[in-house]
């Protein structure tokens, strides 16, 4: 037994000795002075949400505590089901589409459809209600919450919509980059950031790699759209779609794609917040009497939910 293991190691070895000699880490042994690592692996496992829409949720039901970061959900969604009106308070959702369409109507008046690869960046503030509808037969994306800051979790709401051509992008050597938030390959995202984030989305042929500097001290995952990838080490075993891969602290992170297909992920990172959190579904906020207070608000209109009483989509 012990015997097989020593030899499983060495065999683990043999990738990363070899790769001294590659190109990429001629200078060094890494592409980075702490290179950021798989912390954990998980899989994102299929769950019913809303009115009969189908999540994966990467982030908020298994992983938990990953500030700024609340929910990250892989949805899937066809007629006649999807998102009715429902409330937010004190954090931003953030949709980027895969396939299809969603249509979205709010309590102001401002409505819309995001279709594939354009996103939405919705900073719901003291209060939005909105309803989120498929607008094609097949209907498929990413919705991310990032939390605000106690100073921020009362402000008026904001969207910034950014159509697929307007999101910045950039190609280097078969890995192709969608700049949705942050910055990467020299490109910058036009989007405001109330709590500094990244959103990176990468295509990455087979037989490519990438090495992604990361602000050090941010929290950051990666999820996995389709194909398989090497994360963290040129040893590390490949991880396959559908799967989160929280990340270590570090200055960068480093994949490759040795798979016969293209991979495709997205790596989010943000500051953390170090604040408390106390969440009540679509309401987050710092205290427990915050989110009764909240609720309250809610049901008899006030502080930013006034509409509530007289707005239904159509
Ligand atoms: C929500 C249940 C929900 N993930 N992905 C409870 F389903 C929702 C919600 C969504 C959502 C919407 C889209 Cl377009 C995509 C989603 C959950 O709307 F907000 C609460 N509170
Ligand atoms: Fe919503």
């Amino acid at each position: 037994m012990r015997a097989i293991r020593l030899h499983l190691s060495l065999l683990n070895w043999r990738p990363s000795l070899f790769s001294l000699t590659n190109s990429y880490n001629t200078m060094s042994q890494s592409a980075f002075n702490t290179p950021r690592l798989i912390l954990k692996k998980v899989l994102a496992k299929s769950q019913h949400e809303g009115d009969g829409a189908v999540v994966r949720r990467g982030i908020g039901s298994d992983l938990k505590n990953l500030d700024p970061f609340l929910m990250l959900d892989h949805f899937s969604v066809s007629p006649p089901g999807g998102f009715p009106d429902h409330p937010h308070r004190g954090f931003e959702t953030v949709t980027y589409m895969l396939e299809g369409g969603i249509t979205h109507q709010d309590f102001a008046g401002h409505k819309g459809t995001i279709r594939t690869g354009d996103v939405q960046w919705m900073t719901a503030g003291r209060g939005i209600i909105h309803s989120e509808m498929p607008a094609e037969a097949n209907n498929k994306g990413l919705q991310l919450w990032i939390n605000l800051s106690a100073k921020d979790k009362m402000i008026e709401p904001r969207y910034q919509e950014l159509p697929s051509e307007n999101i910045p992008k950039a190609e280097k050597d078969g890995v192709e980059v969608r700049v949705v938030a942050g910055e990467a390959m020299g490109v910058h995202s036009p989007v405001y950031t109330r709590t500094p984030t990244m959103f990176l989305v990468f295509s990455m042929m087979p037989g490519t790699e990438w090495h992604q500097i990361i602000p050090e001290s941010w929290n950051s995952f990666v999820y996995i759209i389709e194909g398989e990838g090497v994360f963290g080490c040129p040893n590390s075993p490949p991880t396959v779609a559908h799967h989160v891969l929280v990340l270590s602290l570090g200055d960068g992170l480093s994949v490759w794609n040795n798979s016969s297909k293209p991979l495709r992920f997205v790596l989010i990172g943000g500051e953390p917040i170090n604040e408390p959190v106390a969440q009540y579904g679509p309401f987050v906020m710092n205290t427990q009497s915050e989110i009764e207070k909240t609720i309250e608000d809610y049901q008899y209109g006030r502080n930013g939910f006034e509409m509530r009483k007289y707005w239904r989509s159509q």
